[in-house]
């Protein structure tokens, strides 16, 4: 999970390092990382040994340029710069944990969709993990099942004994089906499509913690994932659906399918004639109605932050990647209020109602959350609507009620003569704000669809945009 950052890191260990001990690191890392991108892209993108075919024991990608244009195809299939090459980003997405299925659905093959064809489905638990109790094992899984039956007709029962069309085993390494597990972390699961005999057998690696909580790999994420390929389902591109390949840990309590994972389902068996809260949403960048919760810069990046997601966009570029929060900080909560870069600290600023958190790199600060009245911002002020960070004066603004304030980062003390009233100094910028962003001057002011750019030494809104633009609509 470093990948996020690893580009700082590396330029530094070139700043620091000049000698030929470094050279020959980089030469073992870089063979190390090119064999993880083929094992990855072997398993996921059915990447072809072409040469070893070809030229026997030798084993070249390069001359068919092959690997390149699988490492292409991954990057497209998770948002990520297209650049063909083992960038530290597309190697950290290789390393994190997931679910053993190929993206490349094997069952796009086949003329007709694969569906059970009776709605009435039996599972049964072969074996358990040390890990946790039976009947914690029983609940994961009923519960993970539960999640399908609640938007379908399908309805599941247990067996104890005989063929079930499900049938769930946790075994490590080789557990009897050619595909082997991996050890701790990696691949956490995989199921087969519907089918008769080993279609849609469920298997958990047992060389994970199976937790269920936040700790080690959740067994109801991962379980109410597999089940959905065990139903039919392939891999989604849509970070916020269930289906996707990547795991990221969601209570029971919290967790909600996703409109995707619902429409992907009714598509095979329709729908329940009960009544569910509708499906959790992903934001789309076209959305003519879109506005941000808060938006903050990240060594170098922009991030917009939207429910449960951010987009980041890389300078000088105009397309932007969708990421769930809990993906990068498991701790955080959606919909936030207001955040901030402190480029002095390193430090990430997340705002939400009377709490914040201060973020360096993947970690939380121990000690946080804090209380927002630690900044010296008055009680009765219940909810900040957009900070910004001014990186010359090194002073963070709070907009809230058509008011701000002005905190010193250097002295750590509020300034003297505040709040003072928007409409007096920030002529031509709404009263009311979603979120704001300083760059060379400029401040950006976000409000509903639209982004209001102040020029600060004329003191004068520049210009209006919509909002869409930004994120490559
Ligand atoms: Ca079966
Ligand atoms: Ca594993
Ligand atoms: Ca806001
Ligand atoms: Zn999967
Ligand atoms: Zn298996």
């Amino acid at each position: 999970m470093k990948y996020f950052w690893s580009p700082v890191l590396f330029v530094l260990v070139h700043v620091t390092c000049t000698s030929a001990i470094p050279q020959l690191f980089e030469a073992e890392k870089y063979e190390k990382d090119r064999q993880l991108a083929e094992t990855y892209l072997k398993q996921f993108y059915k990447l072809e040994d072409h040469s070893t075919q070809i030229m026997g024991k030798f084993k070249t990608y390069r001359a068919s340029g092959l690997l390149s244009e699988k490492i292409r195809e991954m990057q497209d299939y998770f948002g990520l710069r297209v650049t063909g090459s083992l960038d530290a980003e597309t190697l950290g997405v290789m390393e994190k944990p997931r679910c053993g299925v190929p993206d490349v659905a094997e069952y796009n093959h086949f003329p007709r969709k694969l569906k059970w064809k009776q709605n009435k489905l039996t599972y049964r638990i072969l074996n358990y993990t040390p890990d946790l109790s039976h009947d914690e094992v029983h609940m994961a899984i009923e519960k993970a099942l539960k999640v399908w039956s609640d938007v379908t007709p399908l309805e599941f029962s247990r067996i104890n004994e005989g063929q079930a069309d499900i049938m769930i085993t946790f075994g490590a390494r080789e557990h009897g089906d050619y595909y082997p597990f991996d050890g701790p972390n990696s691949i956490l699961a995989h199921a087969f499509p519907p089918g008769e005999g080993i279609g849609g057998d469920t298997h958990f690696d047992e060389d994970e913690d199976w937790t269920m909580g936040s700790n080690g790999y959740n067994l109801f994420i991962v379980a109410a994932h597999e089940f959905g390929h065990a139903l039919g389902l392939a891999h989604s591109q849509d970070p916020g659906a269930l289906m996707y390949p990547m795991y990221v840990y969601t209570s029971m309590k919290e967790f909600r399918l996703a409109r995707d994972d619902v429409n992907g389902i009714q598509a095979l068996y329709g729908s329940s004639n009960e009544v569910h809260p509708p499906p959790a949403e992903t934001p789309d960048v076209c959305d003519p109605y879109l506005y941000f919760d808060a938006v903050a810069s990240l060594r170098g990046e922009t991030l917009y932050f939207k429910d449960r997601f951010f987009w980041r966009r890389y300078s000088h570029e105009s397309t932007s990647e969708l990421v769930l929060i809990k993906s990068f900080w498991p701790e955080l909560p959606a919909r936030i209020h207001a955040a901030y870069e402190n480029q002095k600290n390193g430090l990430l600023i997340v705002i939400k109602g009377m709490k914040y958190w201060a973020i360096e790199g993947y970690n939380i600060m121990p000690g946080y959350p804090k209380s927002i009245y630690k900044f010296g911002i008055p009680k009765y002020i219940r909810k900040i609507d957009a900070t910004v960070h001014i990186e010359k004066t090194s002073k963070t603004l709070f907009f809230a009620r058509g008011q701000y304030w002005s905190y010193d980062e250097v002295k750590q003390r509020m300034d003297e003569g505040y709040p003072r009233r928007m409409v007096d100094d920030w002529p031509g910028v709404p009263s009311k704000l979603d979120a704001a962003i300083e760059h060379n001057g400029y401040i950006y002011f976000f409000f509903k669809s639209s982004q209001f750019i102040f020029n600060t030494s004329e003191q004068r809104v520049f210009a209006i945009q919509r909002i869409n633009s930004l994120l490559g609509c």
